[in-house]
């Protein structure tokens, strides 16, 4: 039986990857920050097949300690400060955490993994390192200009990956992954947050919501597609960096417009107030990915189209907030 060990667990990614890991037969370890942490219960209570270690990715003796106990054939490192906003007031957390983190996982597979290092390493890269962008659709060449403290740490972890592979012969493989999103999503995340509101919205629970920059365009996809693509890059007989992305862009304004279709309500504008709160210091305008590689490759194709993930947040959503009044 394989052994997965997945930083990041409690997030959307670490669940959606530990339950087809474990659908394809692994033994799930998630490392777990913190003491008495409060969402070990919850990976308990909707993942009873993972194992949980301790272990911090601002702490390399923990994870070499974690790696040690864990055995895995296979490392993902989902864990980061991950909302780009919060990464602009806490910049310094974010590059120890994003950035330097990935810098002490791979040392701590270089060390535990020994000559022969049988431990294969995915590193969850993101099309934010594009930021500015050099040119449209992006691709696995396209240059980097990251427009936010989160988006530099991430370049950061994705240089350090492919360093590691090309110095020490790690089989280290960075996704270069698009927005993914599903009803999992953080409601701190845009999709979320609308999807949340627009169900509350539809039940009476509240009227409006705040939002920031609706003219971004975002290349959304399915997360639970995304993480096949992550489990795939790791079986390859070679270790390479892939764009995962769905090629197609939409601006924040038709996500929210879709999201309240979804739930019936066509006078969306009426229930939008604009928050300069909610913009932020630099901006990503466009993102599109070129995902050709993965497809050609990985035989990786996305299947759930932009308005089928709208409709299933939403339908899932005005669920969540209905049993919450029963
Ligand atoms: P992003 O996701 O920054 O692309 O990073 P997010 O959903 O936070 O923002 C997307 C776009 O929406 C605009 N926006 C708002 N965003 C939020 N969160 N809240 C608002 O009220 C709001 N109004 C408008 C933003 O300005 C932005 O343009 C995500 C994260 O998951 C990263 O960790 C990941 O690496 C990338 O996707 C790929």
């Amino acid at each position: 039986m394989p052994t997965a060990l997945i930083t990041g667990i409690t997030g959307q990614d670490g669940q959606y990857l530990a339950e087809h890991l474990h659908g394809e037969g692994y033994r799930v370890v998630g490392l777990m920050t913190g003491q008495h942490n409060p969402r070990s219960e919850t990976v308990a209570a909707d993942l009873p097949y993972v194992e949980l270690v301790p272990g911090d990715l601002a702490d390399l003796a923990s994870l070499i300690a974690a790696l040690e106990y864990t055995q895995p054939d296979e490392v993902y490192n989902l864990g980061a400060i991950s909302f780009v906003a919060l990464s602009f007031k806490q910049p310094e957390l974010t590059a120890n955490i994003t950035g330097l983190g990935v810098l002490r996982l791979l040392e701590a597979i270089r060390l535990v993994g020994g000559v022969d290092n049988p431990i294969r390493f995915y590193q969850a890269s993101s099309s934010e390192m594009f930021g500015k962008v050099r040119e449209t659709p992006q691709n696995e060449l396209t240059p980097l200009h990251p427009r936010s403290p989160y988006g530099s740490a991430k370049v950061f972890g994705h240089h350090t990956t492919v360093n590691y592979r090309e110095s020490y012969g790690l089989f280290a493989c960075s996704g270069i992954l698009f927005n993914h999103e599903s009803p999992r999503r953080g409601l701190e995340f845009v999709t979320r947050k609308v999807t949340n509101a627009v169900a509350r919205i539809k039940l009476g629970l509240q009227d409006e919501v705040a939002l920031g920059n609706l003219d971004a365009k975002r290349d959304w996809g399915f997360a639970g597609d995304y993480v096949r693509a992550m489990h795939l890059m790791l079986r390859q007989p070679e270790p390479d960096d892939y764009v995962i992305a769905t090629g197609t862009t939409h601006a924040v304004r038709d996500f929210v417009q879709l999201a309240f279709a979804a739930a019936g309500i066509d006078d969306w504008e009426r229930h939008v107030r604009i928050d300069p709160r909610f913009f932020r210091p630099a901006e990503v305008d466009l993102l599109v990915g070129d995902a050709s590689k993965a497809e050609r490759v990985l035989g990786w194709t996305p299947q759930m189209s932009f308005e089928e993930l709208v409709t299933t947040m939403v339908t899932s959503d005005i669920e969540i907030e209905r049993r919450k009044l029963t």
